[in-house]
């Protein structure tokens, strides 16, 4: 399968993230990439498509901040990586945005998701990687992958979050709206629940967004993701969450993801996005899903006999000595 991939993807180096009441090394770490790049072999250069397939899926407010947030916040006098550590939770009035420190709470929505000096060029190039991915599939391939990192199904319109900046799932998606595609499924299999996915498309009934995930009422992100959140608008009906229990094995994951793929052969998509994230792995350090290494090939030959034209987008995998191992075997079960 042809891969894409830019190596100023490894800019994005946080230093630390706040983790159940500590700041430990930041998790979602370039190493990551290396691990996968190691397993997989030669990959495609990334092409730039520029920044007009970001401005169709996030807001230019947010575009403009998220570039210049770690040059304004050094600006500020500030050391380090900036975050986010006052959130507008009531919106009485227009949000006075002139500090740093304000558009870093009104654009985010979790203290785990810093930005460096090399976030805003990391984002894009993985932005770019997806775009690139859905060039292939759009030029005639049946597949292929995009190693996005930093990841991007947590970040929303106007927000980052959950070590997501730039949506690389729903840009590909919204470009392949703009190329003519007219139905398109995204399918999320990574073991946090994609709300900045689902929250782009809530109200779109030509996007169908479907998504296996732990149990929000349990895990993180906690406030999206629950089975009664189901679409708006024109969008009712086009979002099925599927939340799954702690230590969910193939065995219990198997049968909602049949539910999941009905759901998806049923819409009869022209396009297949995918979100793919090897948290589900039983080694994963942050989550508490229990597929192996070798369930993973299982799990991407079911979703391959959709036969839909599919791109693949890396999304979450925190086990970084078995990553490489799980992502190779998805592609490899993917065909
Ligand atoms: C990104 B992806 C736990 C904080 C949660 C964020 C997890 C983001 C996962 N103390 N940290 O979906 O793999
Ligand atoms: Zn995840």
């Amino acid at each position: 399968m042809r891969a894409f991939w830019d190596a100023r993807q490894l800019a994005h180096a946080p230093a630390l993230e706040l983790h159940n009441g500590a700041f430990v090394p930041f998790g979602e770490a370039p190493v990551r990439a290396e691990a996968i790049l190691a397993a997989l072999g030669p990959v495609e250069a990334a092409a730039d498509h520029g920044e007009a397939p970001l401005r169709a899926v996030h807001s230019s407010g947010y575009l403009a901040f998220l570039r210049a947030a770690h040059a304004d916040w050094r600006a500020a006098g500030r050391e380090g990586d900036a975050s986010g550590y006052a959130w507008p939770v009531t919106r009485r009035r227009p949000l006075a945005l002139d500090r740093i420190d304000a558009r870093l709470g009104a654009y985010s929505f979790d203290a785990s998701s810093p930005i460096a000096a090399g976030t805003w060029e990391a984002a894009y190039w993985s932005a770019q990687s997806a775009l690139s991915a859905l060039g292939a599939v759009l030029g005639g391939a049946r597949a292929a992958f995009a190693l996005c990192r930093p990841p991007g199904h947590h970040a929303g319109r106007d927000y980052l979050g959950g070590y997501c900046y730039l949506n690389s799932a729903a840009i590909a998606a919204e470009a392949g709206v703009a190329a003519g595609r007219r139905r398109i499924a995204i399918l999320d299999v990574d073991y946090h629940h994609g709300n900045g996915t689902q929250d782009i498309f809530y109200a779109r009934g030509d996007v169908l967004f479907v998504s296996l995930h732990a149990d929000p009422v349990l895990d993180y992100p906690f406030f999206w993701g629950h089975a009664d959140e189901r679409g708006e608008g024109e969008g009712e009906g086009a979002t099925l969450n599927l939340p799954l229990p702690r230590g969910a094995d193939l065995k219990a994951y198997l049968p909602a993801l049949d539910i999941a793929l009905g759901r998806i052969a049923a819409f009869a998509p022209d396009l297949l996005v995918l979100s793919y994230g090897a948290d589900t792995f039983a080694g994963d350090p942050i989550s508490y899903f229990r597929l192996e290494t070798a369930d993973y090939a299982i799990v991407a030959r079911r979703i391959a006999s959709l036969g839909v034209p599919s791109v693949i987008v890396m999304e979450g995998g925190y086990a970084v000595d078995a990553l490489g191992a799980n992502a190779a075997s998805f592609l490899e079960g993917f065909g």
